[in-house]
């Protein structure tokens, strides 16, 4: 029996060769110019590009299709998507999921809607792995998955918020009161799986004094920890090496943002997923 894992790139999964998970694309739209969020993508030169760039540009899930080609032939499939209240991407795959098990008879797929993104998809993905490691039946996994993502959370700091006010993703108002250089947006992936504004703050170190906050407000008592940035290492390091101060034995590790979470964290954003 073949199962596999398939998870939209907003999880920021490297490819890993061996294993059995698949990564499905979104895309990045700017004028005649696409960028397909796959492991070819140079995340840094499409956000410089878009720096320069004086158009509109915005994204677009992946497909009923891409979505089935990702299900690779298995007979088991679990998937994770980022949040539907801010994408396609978890209907698209539902769509897709319910043709598989029709046009594959025999065949299960299940869809977790993560009402996140980026390193809280990473932990289920992780999750999604260890129960089909232990050799867990389709209804275990769905049911431990879902009791997971209970205790799973996110929370981030944003440089800008333009991309989401360009793509009516989140109220104009909220993007222009963060105009002033400087100023990030600490926030988190509310119940649900909309942007959640926490506190607007300046200079790295209030801002790593508040996402530690939003953690501790989340229940983090020294769970397992995944963060990923937009091109700013030097704060997810000192993000780690906080958490690590108060849980030396804390499981986290950091990864770079790939294009889509790039183009909406923007450079300088990180994201922090956890266990709470
Ligand atoms: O379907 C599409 O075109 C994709 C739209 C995605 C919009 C949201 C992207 C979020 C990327 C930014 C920081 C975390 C915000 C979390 C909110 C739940 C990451």
């Amino acid at each position: 029996m073949k199962t596999c894992i398939a998870a939209d790139s907003s999880a920021n999964l490297a490819p890993l060769p061996g294993t059995e998970i698949n990564s499905v694309a979104l895309k990045i739209l700017a004028g005649d110019r696409e960028y397909v969020d796959d492991a070819a993508l140079d995340a840094y030169e499409m956000i410089k590009n878009l720096a320069a760039y004086k158009g509109k540009s915005g994204t677009a899930c992946p497909s009923i299709e891409d979505w089935k080609t990702a299900f690779g032939g298995a007979d088991r499939v679990f998937g994770v998507t980022i949040t539907s209240s801010l994408s396609g991407c978890y209907n698209a795959a539902q769509v897709a999921a319910a043709q598989y098990e029709a046009e594959n008879p025999g065949a299960q797929v299940f869809i977790l809607d993560s009402l996140s993104t980026g390193p809280e998809m990473q932990l289920i993905v992780e999750k999604y792995q260890e129960l089909i490691a232990r050799g867990l039946s389709f209804e275990e996994i769905r049911e431990e998955i879902e009791a997971y993502h209970r205790h799973t959370h996110l929370v981030f700091s944003l440089t800008s918020l333009n991309n989401f006010a360009r793509n009516g993703r989140i109220k104009p108002a909220l993007a222009m009161a963060m105009g002033v250089l400087g100023i990030c947006i600490v926030g988190r992936a509310s119940l649900h799986g909309e942007l959640e504004p926490l506190d607007k703050c300046r200079g790295d170190k209030r801002v790593l004094q508040r996402l530690l906050e939003g953690m501790k407000e989340n229940g983090f008592c020294g769970g397992k920890v995944r963060i990923s940035h937009s091109y700013n290492e030097p704060l997810a390091q000192k993000a780690a090496q906080e958490i690590r101060a108060l849980y030396p034995d804390c499981d986290l590790s950091i990864c770079l943002n790939r294009g889509l979470c790039c183009y909406y964290a923007e450079e300088g954003g990180i994201m922090i997923g956890f266990e709470g």
